[in-house]
């Protein structure tokens, strides 16, 4: 172990909340879990498990990351509060607002504690541990499985790694500190399967491939290969067998472009049009966004038009070419 990290001495809070409480703990994560949600939730229930306690985790949890928990092992729905039960809450900035999978934290009176890596907690638990220059809610997840003694073994470890590598965008960023890598260090070292999560994450089902080929059929390069857009509509989901779930990871793949610095991707739904926008070297997606009625990141942001495409595309063309003549004069020192 390093020097011990900002919030070690308020997890040791949690981790006595947990020892001390004998009823059930039921274990929960934000909704439309993510991989450091899942991890973090499966991490901590696998490990309380191992000290003989009764966990319940409901989650549903999405096609992309069905993978990693075994059948039965996390319960789809809460009905009810069990009796004497305390909620841990993970990778949650508000636990106000956690509606999940039956589960309403409104609504319950029990104790509540809470592990979280946001900037934006709301500091609302009976003992909590919030360190936003942490990775991911995983890692400290981590280190409370650390103060809680329990033996580290490959089904604890695994999960953990998981909401590591999906929160870093697999250790890819400059966001990554070297704290993440000793974390990961010490889930390899517990037996994490690094490989075998890298490769089930990186499958799609046939029918991504089948809309995509479709979708390749609209690509255009636009502005000199500048700006890469492609548009997929309800008809060819059909003629795929494929969901609006399928087109997620399309836009990250056209940004890949080389020489690309904006990225499309138009979700054209008959009577309204939504704007999926990713963008590199200084170019700002959000601009891009904003000027459409819509927000965002400036890496990554979005918009909705209740109007049709034919109609859309003017607007966005003009959006698109505001923000690369505000880029150029910029790099030409106006
Ligand atoms: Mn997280």
């Amino acid at each position: 172990m390093t020097d011990p990290a900002p919030h070690t001495n308020d997890l040791q809070a949690v981790a006595q909340t947990l020892l001390n409480h004998t009823g059930p703990i039921v274990v929960l994560s934000h909704e439309n879990p993510d991989g450091d949600a899942l991890g973090s939730v499966l991490g901590l229930t696998r490990a309380l498990r191992q000290l003989g306690r009764e966990v319940i985790a409901p989650m549903q949890v999405p096609r992309f990351l069905a993978f990693m928990p075994q059948p039965g092992e996390l319960g789809e729905r809460l009905h009810d509060w069990p009796a004497g039960a305390l909620a841990a809450v993970l990778d949650v900035d508000n636990n106000d607002h956690v509606r999940v999978a039956g589960a309403d934290l409104s609504t319950f009176t029990g104790p509540v504690v809470n592990v979280d890596h946001h900037g934006t907690n709301a500091r609302r638990a009976d003992a909590l541990a919030v360190d936003p220059g942490q990775p991911a809610a995983a890692v400290m997840v981590a280190d409370l499985i650390d103060l809680l003694r329990v033996e580290w073994n490959e089904q604890i470890a695994t999960p953990l790694m998981l909401g590591l590598i999906t929160d870093t965008g697999s250790f890819r960023f400059d966001s990554v500190t070297p704290q993440a890598f000793r974390a990961a260090a010490k889930l390899r070292e517990a037996g994490a399967r690094l490989g075998w999560i890298s490769d089930r994450l990186g499958q799609n089902p046939v029918t991504y491939y089948t809309l995509l080929r479709e979708v390749l059929g609209t690509l255009e390069f636009l502005h000199g290969g500048r700006v890469v857009l492609a548009r997929v509509d309800e008809a060819m989901l059909e003629r795929a067998g494929a969901a609006w779930e399928d087109v997620e990871n399309y836009v990250g793949m056209l940004r890949n472009a080389e020489g690309s610095q904006l990225a499309v991707m138009v979700k054209d739904y008959g009577e309204r049009v939504k704007l999926s926008l990713r963008s590199r070297a200084g170019v700002s997606a959000q601009n891009i966004a904003v000027a459409l009625g819509g927000g965002g990141h400036v890496p990554a942001a979005g918009a909705s038009l209740n109007q049709p495409w034919p109609a859309v595309a003017p607007q966005l063309d003009a959006a698109i070419t505001a923000e690369l003549t505000r880029v150029d004069q910029l790099s030409n020192g106006h």
